[in-house]
Parts: C-alpha cells; structure tokens; sequence
C-alpha cells in the first residue's frame, strides 16, 4: 500500500475506535459507572494510588480494576489482595491500551455491582493519550523522581487530562529542583480546566485526602 493510500485507512480506524468507545462509555453510563484511565510514566505510582483508592472507597464505593502491562500479573495480584474485581491484560509489544483491547476485558469481568471502574493503562506518556477507552476521567500521575518539565514536554496527553496528581510527594527533599507550583502552572497552560492534586503515599506522613474527596463525588461525565 502506498503512503496516500495508508492515511485514509488508519483515520477510518481511527474514527471506528472512537465510535466503539463513546458506545462503551454509554454502556457503562447505564450501568451507573463511572470510569477512569490512570495514565502515566513506568513506576510513577499508578497501582499504588489504585491500592490505596481502593483502600479509602470500601464501604462507600463498588471498584473494578483493569490493569494494562506488557508482561505479568504482578499489579492485578497486587489488585486482588484488596479483594476487588480485576482483571490483567498483556499488550505484549503494544504500549498502549485501546478500546478493542478494552471491549474484550469487558466481556470478561461482571460489572453489575460496580460504581466505579479503573483503567491502569501501560506506563508511557506518549501512545495512550490518542486512545479514548470509554473512560470518564483522565487521570496523569507525574512522580517527583520524574522531575518537574513532564506537562513541557509531553503536552499532548495534558490535553486532554481531566486531572494530574503529583505523585511521590515525600521525596520532594531529594528534588529541590521540583517544583510543585510549577508543574502546575505548566499542565494549566495546556490544560485550564485540568484538576491538581499531591499525594505522598509512602514515608511518614500520607497525603491523599484531597484526592479522595474529589473521586467519591466523581459523576458520570460525557467526553
Ligand atoms: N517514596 C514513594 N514511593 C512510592 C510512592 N508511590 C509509589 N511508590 C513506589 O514507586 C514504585 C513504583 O510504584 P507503582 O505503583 O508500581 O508504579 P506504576 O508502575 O506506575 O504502577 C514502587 O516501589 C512504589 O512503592 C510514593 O508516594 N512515595
Ligand atoms: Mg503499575
């Protein structure tokens, strides 16, 4: 197939993906379920902030999991210790997740009791951003370690997020040259609308409170 040829093909793809997620999306919305694609670097804290969200909804809010990895169950074992629904996909080389993919574990995972459903998707900041999953929340994890110029030089995924959590936030001592504020400001610049939150989930002093308050009231929401 030549280059001309080729375009027109993938945007049609493309375009039936997001017609396959918006059809999700209304699904789930009938079943009452509001869902969030947690997108970010490789160990930048996505599955601990899952385990530790879980931890503070019992009682309050019913939780799914669908983890997103190359290789390895790891994380949905880390999932199932909480006793929550979850279920692994393995992309093997793709470093993304897509709604085909999506669509599949659906299939697989009753969610007649569920209120909220969370999408780990594969740790990159650059393939998942042009992949609706049928989710209502886009939710980017940026770590201390990761240092403060991720909005700067991934804006794309920025774009279309609904919130960024700084994560790590008890290291911020080794970083001085992290700067809250200033990724912040960064990520506005792309992304007025966007939500900011801090989490410290290890060391002396846990920070996470802001961040729960807002997902207990997250409503459905149209992309
Ligand atoms: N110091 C510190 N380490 C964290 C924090 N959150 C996660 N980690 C560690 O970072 C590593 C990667 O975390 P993980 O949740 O697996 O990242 P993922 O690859 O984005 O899912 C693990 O060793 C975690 O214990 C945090 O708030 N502070
Ligand atoms: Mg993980």
């Amino acid at each position: 197939m030549n280059e001309t040829k080729k375009i027109p093909v993938l945007e049609r793809v493309m375009k039936k993906n997001e017609q396959i997620a918006a059809e999700v999306r209304e699904q789930l919305h009938e079943k009452g379920i509001v869902t969030f694609n947690f997108m970010g670097s490789p160990g930048g804290g996505k599955t601990t902030l899952i385990e530790e969200t879980i931890k503070r909804l019992q009682g309050k809010k019913r939780v799914a999991v669908i983890e997103g990895d190359l290789a390895t169950t790891i994380d949905a074992e880390r999932i199932r210790h909480y006793g929550v629904k979850v279920l692994q996909i393995n992309t093997g080389s793709m470093c993304h997740l897509d709604i085909r993919l999506i669509t599949q574990a659906l299939e697989k995972i009753d969610l007649s009791d569920i209120d909220f459903l969370f999408i780990e998707n594969v740790g990159n900041l650059v393939c998942p951003s042009s992949h609706d999953l049928g989710e209502d929340y886009r939710i980017i994890l940026a770590s201390v370690p990761e240092g403060p110029f991720k909005p700067k030089k991934y804006p794309v995924i920025y774009k279309e997020a609904d919130a960024v959590i700084i994560t790590k936030t008890d290291l911020l001592e080794y970083f001085p040259d992290f700067k809250v504020e200033i990724l912040f400001q960064h990520a506005k610049e792309i992304q007025p609308e966007i939500k900011t939150f801090v989490v410290a989930l290890k060391g002396e002093k846990i920070i996470i409170d802001d961040w729960i308050t807002w997902i207990e009231q997250a409503k459905p929401k149209k992309r």
